[in-house]
Formats: C-alpha cells, structure tokens, sequence
C-alpha cells in the first residue's frame, strides 16, 4: 500500500514547525531521523507509570519495567528477521556495537598476520574499532575498492578474502552515496574463506526489509535514532551460539552469575553484554518506533523511499549544474543521496538552503576514506525518509536555484 505522508506525518509533531519564517523541510535522516508521537509518548507514559531498574526488583513496577525492556528484544528480533530475541545486545549506538565485536570477539581470535577486510565505503565507526583492533593484535587491514558507478568491486573483495581474512565487514548502505551491497553473496565470500561476517546496518535496517538470516551474515549492527527511535540505544545481533564464545565487553552488575573474591562467572545470552543499568527507558521508546514501522511495513517504505530517491535524483541532475554521487538506480541504492552543486563549496550551499528551512548535511559524513576515493573534501546531502514529500524536494531545488544565483552574482560581482 502506498503511505499516505499527509496523514502519517501528523504523527510527527516537530515537522509543523518553521525555520527561519519557512516550513521546516528536513532532509537529514541518514543522521537522525525525527520521532513520532507514539515515541515521544512512551517516554513519558513510561516515567509516568512504570519507572524502575529492571532485573533486580520482585515489585510490581520492577516487574513491568523488565517485561517491557525484555519485549523490545523479541521485537527488535522480529524487525531484522532474527529467530531469537536471546541473540540480541542492547548498546548505546551501532557505533558501540562494532566496538563490542571488536573488543569481546576481536581481542580473542586475531593474531599477528591475521586480516580484517573493509570497504571504501564505511563509515569511521566502521573503520576506527578496526584499526584499533589491528594496533592490538597485529592484525592488517584490506580495504575493497568501488568503481565509478559507486558500487563495490566485487572482483576485488573476492581476491582480497582469503585464508588470512579472520574478519570481513561491510555496510548494508552507504551512508554517503547510498549503495545497497549484496550482502548474500559477500557472506557467501566469508564463509568460503572461514571468516566473520559483520554487518553495519545503520542505513538498512531503518529503510529496507532486512532478514539476517537470508543475508547469512553473523553479526548485524543498527541504531534506534535513525529508524524513529530514541537516541543512546543501539543493537547487536550475533549469530546464535556466538555470543556465548565471546568475553564480556565491560565488566559490573547485571552481566555476572556469581561473584567471588578471585573471579567471577557470566551471566547468561545478551545479559553478559548489559553491564549496569542500561537505558531502559529508551529501549522501551524504541519498541514504539519498531511497533509504528511494522504497522507501516518496511516493504512500503522502501517502496515509497524508492519512489522520492528517483524524483530527486532527476529534478537535482535536471536543475543544472548539479552531479548526483553514486547509483542512479533505486533498485540498487537507498535514500541517501549525496550532489556537487558546481563551484560552490557544500557547506555553503548547506548554509543557503538552511534560510529557507530546508536541513541538508553537508561535510564529510564521518567516510574519509570514501572522500578521498571521490577527490572532494565534502559532499551535500539529502536524505530521506517514510514522511518525506515530493514538494520538499521542490522546495530543496528552489534552494539551490536561489545558492546559485547568489554565488553566480558573487562570482561576477567579484569578476568586475
Ligand atoms: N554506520 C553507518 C553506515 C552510518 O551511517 C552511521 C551514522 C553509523 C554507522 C554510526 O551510527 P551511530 O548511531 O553509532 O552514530 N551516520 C551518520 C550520518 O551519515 N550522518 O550522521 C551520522
């Protein structure tokens, strides 16, 4: 069924504002995206009502707390196709999930010659923990190539896993140029070569139908904030088994079965990862905004961000002047849609179309390496989301129309 934005985005009480005397326009959900009603409301209704540290108290409130805390796991399971909530770590962000994999697995299995092989394409939080991990162990890494079209050589990362390769991780989705990566037939890659399989699925999971086990990757990483969600709450999924081979990330209450004076034991599954009083309420704020996408299901919004990728790709190549990064077609790429606008520096655009209430990203977007692979220090860009419209993309050219007048005047101006 096709979503009816006018409707939905009456859930979203901050998209009735204005900015700089204009209705805001926010084309920045690849950063965060913003929160529904029903979200916002759980929040409260939970601080109101139920409030509690869980895990601990046999009171009613404690009782209620930790079923609801316990059924955003089940839940968070069901939105990436997992088979077990058991499976799931709540952390702060996708960014605390890699780092969790990189310590609790990382620490343990590489060695000295072992190599971890990444693409151009990740983000920092997918590339830092990485050679964090290498300066400890010794470890090397390789990073896969992308060709001009924006997709990875998959030639390439065949011939760079190989007996050596302990680790291989990918996005799921570009963060920069929107690239969807066939995630099948990489795990297909790792698994030939015995290797792990992780995926950053922080631009996924928000915006296509993800099954973790057709994929057939082994650990899949996301953040709440950037699919409706709070912010501070992250999940790692790990293959079933995995977990339990792998050492606690921070030591503390909550992820201990006994302790004694010369050592301690485990708690058992995802507990073992839950040091401390984690953030229960947001957790259970997420579960409302993975309640609000299943009701929408994720095949609509993928269809509908189809559909206003496409329109936008064509009317900002269409403006003039203007060069769309990465694939052109919706089929193989997601809602993150990064542009040059000729001669004027992103963060100047950035800056213009802001007075018009229209919020883009410009800068580097956390991908270095990928700028470097692009030769520009930054790109503009737009992103997409369930509750964006065809007309605020209008809107988004009317700004660029206006950036270029003022920077072809500028220009001549300058020229006299
Ligand atoms: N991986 C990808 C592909 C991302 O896009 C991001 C955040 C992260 C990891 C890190 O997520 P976090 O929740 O831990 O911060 N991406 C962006 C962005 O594109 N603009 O701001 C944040």
């Amino acid at each position: 069924m096709t979503i009816d934005t006018a409707r939905l985005r009456e859930d979203f009480p901050i998209l009735s504002r204005e900015v700089n005397g204009r209705a805001l326009v926010y084309l920045d959900n690849a950063a965060t995206t913003q929160k529904p009603r029903a979200v916002i409301d759980a929040l409260t209704h939970y601080y109101e009502t139920q409030n509690a540290n869980i895990h601990r108290g046999i009171h009613t409130l404690a009782v209620e707390a930790t079923e609801a805390y316990e059924g955003v796991r089940a839940k968070a399971a069901r939105h990436i196709g997992a088979r077990n909530a058991e499976d799931i770590v709540f952390t702060r962000n996708t960014t605390e999930s890699i780092n969790l994999v990189a310590r609790a697995w990382g620490d343990a299995k590489l060695r000295e010659g072992d190599e971890i092989v990444l693409t151009l394409m990740e983000h920092h939080s997918n590339i830092v923990p990485w050679q964090l991990l290498a300066a400890r162990t010794g470890a090397q890494l390789r990073y896969a190539d992308i060709d001009a079209a924006g997709q990875l050589d998959l030639d390439e990362l065949r011939s760079l896993i190989g007996e050596r390769t302990k680790l291989v991780s990918v996005t799921h989705m570009s963060n920069v140029l929107g690239t969807i990566n066939p995630i099948a037939e990489i795990a297909e890659m790792a698994r030939e070569a015995g290797a792990l399989l992780l995926v950053d699925g922080a631009q996924s999971a928000p915006h296509l139908p993800v099954d973790v086990e057709a994929l057939g990757c082994d650990v899949f990483a996301f953040s709440a904030h950037k699919m409706l969600g709070p912010t501070g709450v992250g999940v790692l999924w790990a293959r079933a088994g995995l977990l339990a081979e792998m050492e606690p990330f921070l030591g503390g209450g909550e992820m201990i079965s006994i302790v004694k004076p010369e050592g301690s034991t485990w708690a058992e599954g995802p507990h073992k990862f839950e040091a401390g009083t984690p953030n229960i309420a947001d957790v259970i704020a997420f579960g409302a905004a993975l309640d609000y996408l299943d009701a929408l299901g994720m095949a609509d919004v993928r269809e509908h961000e189809k559909r206003i990728t496409a329109y936008a790709i064509e009317a900002l190549e269409g403006s003039g002047g203007i060069t769309v990064h990465g694939p052109h077609d919706v089929e193989v790429r997601g809602g993150a849609v990064s542009f040059e606008v000729d001669g004027v520096h992103p963060h100047d655009i950035s800056t213009i179309v802001d007075a018009y209430g229209v919020a883009i990203r410009a800068g580097h977007h956390c991908a270095q390496l990928l700028m470097r692979h692009l030769s520009v220090p930054a790109t503009n860009r737009a992103s997409f989301y369930l509750y964006n419209e065809e007309r605020e993309v209008d809107a988004l050219i009317e700004a660029l129309d206006e950036a270029k007048r003022v920077f072809g005047r500028v220009e001549s101006r300058t020229a006299v």
